[in-house]
């Protein structure tokens, strides 16, 4: 057999497993994993974990926020700065604005994105609007395109649903195989408190992390989980920032339900006491789910290490610190209107890398399925990506446990401006990032150009032995 190139040497892992090979690549694809390959082109992974590329399944990019801002990346700088921190694919978010219909959101993502990307990607359709038009005949046309998930906010005044639309979609998603994710906290909760923190003049970005309490989170949860049973529909709990709503994750799963979740590197490295800063530095750190405390990081980290989370995002949301994103509203604006996220991109894997493996919470196995294979099964990308299988797409990253970095927005690649993580030390990073056997970045050059990235159609979701819920209320012949 005759191979493009021949990854040499190193430790494959998957999701599942740990074993030696050399994998041939052939036509973008993984031809062959075996001992002795060899081609004229070879790169040596001695000593190197040869890994299924990461897959960033959370993150805004060339999406205009609620507050009515652009993010600082598009599709070029976010997919450079996800490739060179491991990734070999994206899913950003399309986000369908009130008085939008769908095919015009996604013609608009499609224009932003077609050419622009390094790495291939997809999107997830943001439903603000669900109007019979939407339901009936918009959703199923986004669905043969191939944008099999759909995200709801229950809050965000220009963006949340109420709970029947919820319903509505979860339906829609559930009859054409689509997986729903949902931005969970009870916006009346986060009004009362915001109203009143302005009421005392309370309005500095530290501000936002109390009018966001962790009681708004587990509310809205636990609602956004009750509906999903209702339709016995799936549904993603996206960033999930407290112990309560892991919990009910954790029961809701564990009584067979098709709950899935997620939490962000920020609830696990960061607190709120880092928006405590001078003048308007905090906002820096401003997201939604706000940062919470040192404890919620433990339970966090005892949910992922209990099979609460399928996937770990970054969440990457990234505003520069000026009058282009989060001081739009002017240099003293009050936490209301400066735009909510940060950047991560780019130090997502190695962070967790670093804190997880490097410090005995996670496999090495377990890394890979909350990095890359969980959310290529979810997202309906797998075996084509999240996976070191012959005829997968040779999406990899060869990652090198020894070498140490400290992260910084100098070496993000994003256009932030600045890194949340600024400082962190890691030990463990990707050096080599293929993508359909390209070099995409390579011992710290970028090798692809924009364009590179194809859009993918994706398949629908797969619960796969999840039995689901049974409501007795929905046998109508009772
Ligand atoms: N929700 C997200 O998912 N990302 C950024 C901000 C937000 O509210
Ligand atoms: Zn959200
Ligand atoms: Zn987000």
């Amino acid at each position: 057999m005759s191979f493009d190139l021949v990854i040499k040497g190193g430790t494959c892992v998957t999701a599942s497993e740990m074993f030696e090979a050399d994998i041939g690549i052939q036509d973008g694809q993984i031809a062959a994993l075996g001992t002795d390959l060899s081609a004229p082109d070879e790169i040596d992974a001695r000593d190197k974990f040869v890994m299924p590329g990461g897959i960033e399944a959370h993150a805004h990019i060339a999406q205009n926020s609620a507050t009515g801002g652009m993010t600082a990346d598009d599709y070029t700088s976010g997919s450079i700065s996800a490739a060179f921190g491991g990734n070999t694919c994206i899913i950003p978010f399309a986000a369908q604005h009130r008085g939008m219909g769908v095919t015009e959101t996604l013609d608009l993502y499609d224009s932003r994105a077609q050419g622009a990307s390094v790495l291939d990607y997809s999107y997830h359709l943001i439903v603000s609007d669900p109007t019979e038009k939407v339901l009936t005949e918009e959703l199923p046309a986004a669905f043969k395109r191939g944008i099999t998930s759909f995200k709801l906010f229950m809050t965000y005044d220009k963006m949340l649903i109420n709970d029947a639309q919820f319903l509505d979609v979860l339906s829609v998603a559930k009859e054409h195989g689509a997986l729903t994710m949902v931005h969970a906290e009870n916006a009346g909760m986060i009004k009362w408190m915001t109203d009143r923190l302005l009421a005392h003049g309370l309005t500095a970005p530290k501000y936002h992390a109390l009018s966001h309490p962790a009681l708004a989170e587990e509310e809205a949860i636990h609602r956004a989980i009750c509906m999903a049973k209702l339709v016995d529909a799936p549904l993603l709990i996206v960033h999930v920032s407290t112990p309560e709503g892991a919990a009910l994750v954790q029961n809701a799963r564990a009584a067979g339900a098709t709950i899935y979740g997620e939490t962000c590197p920020q609830y696990l490295f960061l607190t709120r006491e880092d928006m405590d800063k001078p003048g308007m530095e905090g906002a820096a750190f401003m997201c939604s789910p706000p940062l919470r405390d040192k404890a919620t990081q433990d339970s966090l980290w005892q949910h992922i290490q209990a099979g609460t989370f399928d996937v770990v995002s970054s969440d990457h949301s990234p505003y520069c610190m000026d009058e282009t994103g989060k001081l739009a509203n002017g240099p003293d604006a009050p936490f209301t209107v400066i735009a909510n996220g940060m950047p991560g991109i780019g130090a997502r894997l190695p962070l967790l890398f670093s804190e997880g493996v490097g410090k005995g919470r996670l496999t090495l196995p377990e890394f890979v399925a909350l990095s890359s294979t969980n959310a290529a099964r979810l997202y309906g990308l797998l075996p084509q990506k999240g996976t070191l299988a012959i005829g997968a797409d040779a999406d990899i990253v060869i990652w090198d446990p020894a070498a140490k970095g400290v992260i910084s927005a100098q070496n993000q690649h994003d256009n932030a401006g600045y890194s949340p993580f600024e400082g962190w030390e890691v030990t463990g990073l990707p050096i080599t990032t293929l993508s359909r056997g390209m070099r995409v970045v390579e011992q710290g050059a970028l090798h692809a150009k924009a364009g590179h990235g194809q859009f993918l159609v994706r398949a629908k979701f797969d619960a796969g032995s999840r039995k689901g819920t049974a409501v007795p209320e929905q046998n109508f012949d009772l």
